[in-house]
């Protein structure tokens, strides 16, 4: 098989193994916004896509899917419950997020994360041409940039990491902070959300590992030059403006409102069932409001979709736990015969009808305790060409750094939110339409193509540069 120019590297493929109604098995390629923003690449400079197939035990050859190069890497039961749902999802992922829920550090789990990373580097490796490209996302595989140098020292490397990184003083919990800082400086650009996470990163190596930095730039030993910058993923916001503009989703977001007995307010949360997300504190600000009768059943509903996540983490376990036994109380409380309080959905839901709950939602609740962006804030915002509807936004979002003219919320503060909820329902359509109309044109300007795009473009600069290290960078 020919050398790839570009080669993307990221935990899992983008396709899902599905039956066709006539019972055949076929791949289908999953609909995220990286596929929409790197396809296009992909396509044009002979592209290739390294990850998992999402299936354990399972060894597959390369093939194509909807003309996308596809890299299987294998990876057995042991992996992902040590690698995958043990150092990625039970370690780093809390650990990243401020700690919210305790990380747990196991030695083996580690010894397992070196093992696959070192799988995947191999991978991408063997498959990336000379003197070509490789980018890496994510958490789960910080190490490979490092792995990935020192096997093919001819390519460029860029690292997107979706989370956030944290404050040293939580980092340096990490047994092994030295060795996974070393790994993302395999990479000539490292990809942050938010500016502060760049800075957090910069401040790690500088204390750590003693590594001059001056700006997004950090000289290695070896002479070699990295840089960590913000680059703020967004969406494809073109399914969701066509979605939001067909008349069977428009006429089914009106049927949605009808089905909770027509209030008029629908409140609207979509997340992962994760408690990263601030579904807790959003649940009990709305409670509260209904104990104090500020607001009725009858007058303000609320959707909370929570999709099932990680659902063999033991804090996750609980998490739900607690997220239904809080819903039962408000709704035993609070529902009458013709009214939900909380219409709480533990499903996941096809992307149309996603648009059709965006649709009918009047104010979208995005109280994550901390998110590396939040891309549903962005997609409630893509969908509503109409400029009505409010975000609520928390702080510790990336989001919040662009979407300005969200209503903020600290979403530790539950007065603050219960006072935030009242000040969406209650604004007045001028005040709404001016908010959406600022939000529309950043979203809409700053897409996902934008962003690969600047990335990208930083990865052609470092390449160049490292080709050419006379030139200024
Ligand atoms: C990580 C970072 C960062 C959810 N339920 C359904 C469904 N979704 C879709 C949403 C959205 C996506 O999943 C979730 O993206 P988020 O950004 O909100 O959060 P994470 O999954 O935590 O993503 C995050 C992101 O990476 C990208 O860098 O923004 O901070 O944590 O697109 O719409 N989609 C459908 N049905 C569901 O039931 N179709």
């Amino acid at each position: 098989m020919a050398a790839a120019e570009f080669v993307v590297v990221a935990n899992r493929l983008p396709v899902d193994r599905v039956e066709t109604a006539d019972g055949e098995e076929i791949w289908r390629t999953s609909p995220g916004g990286l596929v929409a923003a790197l396809e296009p690449m992909m396509r044009s400079v002979d592209g290739a896509w390294v990850g998992w197939a999402g299936m354990p035990d399972v060894e597959l050859a390369p093939f194509d899917a909807d003309g996308i190069r596809l890299i299987p890497v294998a990876l057995s039961e042991a992996d992902i419950q040590e690698y995958y749902e043990g150092f990625s999802n039970d370690t780093i992922w809390p650990l990243y997020h401020d700690v919210i829920a305790p990380p747990q550090y196991h030695r083996e789990w580690w010894e397992a994360y070196v093992s696959v990373n070192l799988r995947f580097a191999e991978a991408a490796s063997a498959a990336v041409a000379k003197g070509g490209t490789v980018w890496v996302h994510d958490y789960q595989l910080q190490l490979v940039p490092e792995m990935v140098r020192n096997l093919r020292p001819d390519v460029t490397i860029g690292y997107f990491h979706h989370i956030p990184f944290p404050a040293h003083g939580l980092y340096a919990q990490l047994p092994w902070r030295d060795q996974v800082l070393r790994g993302l400086l395999g990479a000539d650009v490292i990809g942050f959300q938010r500016s502060q996470d760049a800075a957090n990163f910069l401040a790690a190596v500088k204390r750590r590992l003693g590594f001059e930095t001056k700006a997004s730039a950090i000289t290695l030993p070896d002479g070699r030059r990295s840089h960590a910058r913000a680059y703020p993923i967004s969406i494809d916001t073109t399914p969701y403006r066509e979605l939001a503009q067909r008349a069977d989703i428009r006429a089914r977001a009106v049927e949605i409102r009808e089905g909770l007995g027509n209030p008029k307010h629908i409140l609207l949360g979509v997340d992962r069932l994760d408690y990263t997300k601030g579904i807790r504190h959003r649940i009990k600000a709305y409670g509260e409001l209904l104990d104090q009768g500020r607001i009725s059943v009858e007058d303000v509903a609320f959707i909370q979709v929570a999709s099932p996540s990680r659902e063999r983490v033991d804090a996750y376990v609980h998490l739900r736990d607690e997220v239904e036994l809080a819903i039962g109380r408000i709704n035993g409380d609070h529902d009458t015969l013709g009214h939900t309080a909380i219409r709480y959905l533990h499903q996941g839901f096809p992307r149309e009808e996603m648009v059709a709950m965006y649709l009918a939602a009047d104010v979208m609740l995005v109280t994550a305790l901390r998110d590396g962006m939040n891309l549903v804030a962005k997609e409630y915002v893509a969908t509503r060409a109409d400029n009505r509807g409010v975000l609520v936004l928390s702080e510790f979002t990336g989001a919040a750094d662009e979407l300005r003219q969200a209503v903020r919320v600290n979403p530790h503060d539950i007065e603050g939110v219960k006072d935030a909820i009242v000040a969406a329902i209650e604004m007045p359509r001028t005040e709404q339409s001016r908010r959406m109309r600022s939000l529309r044109k950043r979203v809409l300007e700053h897409d996902v193509t934008a962003w690969s795009q600047a990335f990208l473009k930083a990865l052609e600069h470092a390449s160049q540069h490292r080709h050419h290290p006379e030139e200024p960078a």
